[in-house]
């Protein structure tokens, strides 16, 4: 039975990584197309996936409401799915903007802090500088690159000097840049 769980558990977390990576990054690479939203039709996916990894509806719906951080969205008619947030490929996910609450969170890498303290927080490849609403998120994203040191963000000051923020539809907080004046260690 343990057995049978890991391996469901395993094939699931492959399958995300294969929708995180089309959907997200390099839908070239399998030949699919994303509308302007970011959204590609469900059965023009699995067709074309076919080659690389063996997708079905239903395993698409299942890691659809497994993924741990909501990282995926099916259409109300069922027929197309997205990523909530992540992008590197131009797309325009339609989020208006958002009062942010007072002070948010980013986990990055100790070995990156000089270089933000100069340039503050710059999206690199995605579109937007991703930001936590708790310090235990902000952790674990920032352990994804070595040893973690967590940055509090004064995002009320920014918001109410004109900074726009983001809200995306799993609760991660998006914003073009944070410039180093607004960043700080959590107290
Ligand atoms: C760092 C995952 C040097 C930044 C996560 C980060 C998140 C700088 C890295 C989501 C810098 C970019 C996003 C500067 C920023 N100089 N380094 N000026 N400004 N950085 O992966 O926020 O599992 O693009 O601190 O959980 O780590 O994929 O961003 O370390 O939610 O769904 O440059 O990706 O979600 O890395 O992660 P990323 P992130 P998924």
């Amino acid at each position: 039975m343990a057995e049978y769980k890991d391996k469901t558990e395993k094939q699931l977390t492959s399958v995300s990584k294969f929708l995180s990576l089309v959907l997200r990054h390099k839908p070239d690479a399998i030949g699919l197309t994303l509308n302007a939203e970011g959204w590609a039709s469900i059965s023009e996916l699995i067709d074309k996936a076919q080659s690389q990894i063996p997708l079905t509806r239903e395993l698409i719906k299942q890691v659809v409401s497994t993924s741990d951080k909501q990282r995926f969205k099916i259409s109300d008619d069922g027929l197309m799915i997205r990523t909530n947030q992540g992008h590197s490929i131009k797309v325009d996910l339609k989020l208006s903007p958002k009062q942010p609450p007072t002070v948010l969170y980013h986990g990055t890498a100790t070995r990156f802090i000089n270089s933000i303290k100069q340039e503050g927080l710059k999206p690199g490849q995605r579109h937007h500088v991703h930001l936590s609403t708790d310090i235990a998120t902000a952790t674990a994203v920032g352990k994804r690159y070595g040893k973690v040191i967590i940055l509090e963000i004064d995002a009320e000051t920014m918001y109410q000097q004109g900074c726009k923020f983001f809200l995306s539809d799993n609760n991660v907080w998006l914003t073009e840049h944070v410039p180093p004046q607004y960043l700080r260690k959590p107290s």
